[in-house]
């Protein structure tokens, strides 16, 4: 299992920050209104300074299928967003990759019969049972935001470390692909909204393994009571939201799962507190699936609900879906494979993926002496884009330091096809490729 710690990482770095009111003015996207005050269609009708710059522009990873032509563009929630708005070759501030460019407005959480559309389907029908008509419903959120929204809002040190490059995809020194859902917390406040659940797809720079990919989908859900809310229960405001929250995700959790070992770990997030996390027993591990809290003061008063409380929590779709269906890796979410989709269907929760085909992984292994720049979401990265969603695993496996001071790491690179059976050929190019482009890229030495 992954240390808890690991993802403490993600709330527990640097970035030039401008107040910016909803959408960055440097994209064209920003001359469309931002539609975060849209709600989609009740679900009752269904209808419903940079570290570095490590490399710019990734080539087309090998295997992937669906990558966008490089010029054309896509729309989310009514803005249009082109190549050349989130992929910039020659702008030192942005280290976003085709890899990534090819996931915007693809909404794999607004497919009816994808696992997480059925999820969030399902997840609606919870809310809208126990809590009838209070939840505004969002799922078609630009995911280009900027860096005040995705941080700046929710309270985000200008010191963490989820605002560093090497975790973040900046878009310019002002825009991100937003990295959680919480980046929409202010504006609809601000927007008089007290009930809000909102899904949508994020973007982080992390390391790869079956349970972690650079995009995935979050869902956020936001409440906020009136001091007479709370006033008869003998209870301060901030325990009052924590006793509901606990309630509500205890009540979410029975409904998708009925009977899980379940567990809550205490946590800390810039934007919540207390904070905690949920974790679900999954294949002999537990697995963290949402975050959440008693929302700060300090948000509720600079968005216009000075003397209320709020509760809050992000979900990890993907993370609840591996569970609920049986999906053994991360990667198979984005499969257009028919025996993958086709295994699937509106309103169906619950049904057990059957695996279509069990292809050993390969392993290769690579030394090189690191740099002072070295990370290894970079290395992901680079791996991610020669290899695209053929590796299934990069993973340190040894680390040592010379006599002069030189430090060595080799890491194991696990590539497996979800679909077929790949080559002895085609892996041996793959590594050689890697090799080059973790050379070229990361300016390390292989050994
Ligand atoms: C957050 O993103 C907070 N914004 C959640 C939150 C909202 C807390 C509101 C309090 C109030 P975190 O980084 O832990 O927290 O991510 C939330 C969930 O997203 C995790 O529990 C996990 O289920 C999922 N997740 C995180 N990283 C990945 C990844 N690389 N791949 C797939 N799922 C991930
Ligand atoms: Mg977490």
């Amino acid at each position: 299992m992954r240390p808890l710690i690991r993802t403490a990482r993600c709330w527990l770095l640097r970035a030039r920050v401008r107040a910016m009111a909803t959408l960055p003015m440097a994209s064209p996207a920003a001359a469309i209104p931002s539609s975060a005050t849209r709600p989609v269609a009740s679900p009752s009708s269904r209808s419903h300074r940079p570290l570095t710059r490590f490399f710019s522009v990734a080539p087309a990873p090998v295997g992937a299928k669906g990558l966008r032509a490089a010029a054309s563009a896509v729309e989310v929630g009514g803005v249009k967003i082109a190549r050349e708005d989130v992929v910039k070759e020659d702008d030192p501030t942005n280290n976003v990759p085709d890899t990534i460019f090819a996931k915007i407005g693809l909404q794999l959480h607004r497919r009816e019969n994808h696992p997480l559309g059925i999820l969030k389907n399902t997840i609606y029908d919870y809310f809208d049972k126990n809590f009838t008509g209070q939840f505004d419903k969002f799922d078609d959120l630009c995911p280009l935001v900027s860096v005040k929204q995705n941080f700046d809002d929710v309270l985000v040190p200008s010191d963490h470390v989820s605002r560093s490059y090497n975790d973040t995809y900046y878009v310019d020194d002002q825009t991100v692909l937003r990295c959680h859902t919480s980046a929409h917390q202010a504006e609809l406040l601000r927007d008089g909204r007290t009930h809000f659940l909102v899904t949508g797809d994020v973007y982080r720079r992390d390391s790869i393994d079956s349970t972690h990919y650079p995009v995935f989908h979050q869902m956020e859900g936001f409440r906020v009571f009136s001091p007479d809310e709370w006033s008869g229960s003998g209870l301060d405001g901030t325990a009052y939201a924590a006793a509901e929250l606990k309630k509500t995700l205890e009540g979410l959790a029975r409904h998708l799962f009925g009977a899980v070992e379940m567990r809550w770990v205490d946590t800390y997030f810039p934007f919540t507190n207390p904070s905690f996390e949920l974790e679900i027993y999954f294949q002999d591990d537990w697995l963290e699936v949402l975050g959440c809290g008693v929302t700060e003061q300090e948000i509720l008063k600079r968005n216009g609900r000075r003397d209320h409380v709020a509760w809050a929590f992000g979900l990890g779709l993907e993370r609840l879906a591996m569970v609920l269906f049986d999906i053994p890796d991360i990667r198979l979410f984005w499969s257009n494979d028919k025996r993958f989709t086709s295994q699937f269907s509106e309103g169906k929760l619950g049904v057990k993926f059957k695996p279509f085909s069990k292809f050993p992984p390969c392993y290769k292994d690579m030394s090189f002496w690191i740099n002072g720049a070295f990370t290894e979401n970079n290395l992901c990265e680079v791996v991610r884009g020669i290899a695209g969603d053929l590796v299934e695993e990069v993973k340190l496996i040894d680390n040592f330091t010379n006599k002069k001071g030189m430090t060595s790491h080799c890491y194991r690179i696990a590539y497996r096809s979800m679909e077929r059976s790949l080559t002895d050929e085609e892996i041996n190019n793959l590594q050689l490729n890697v090799r080059e482009a973790v050379k070229d890229k990361l300016k390390v030495e292989l050994r």
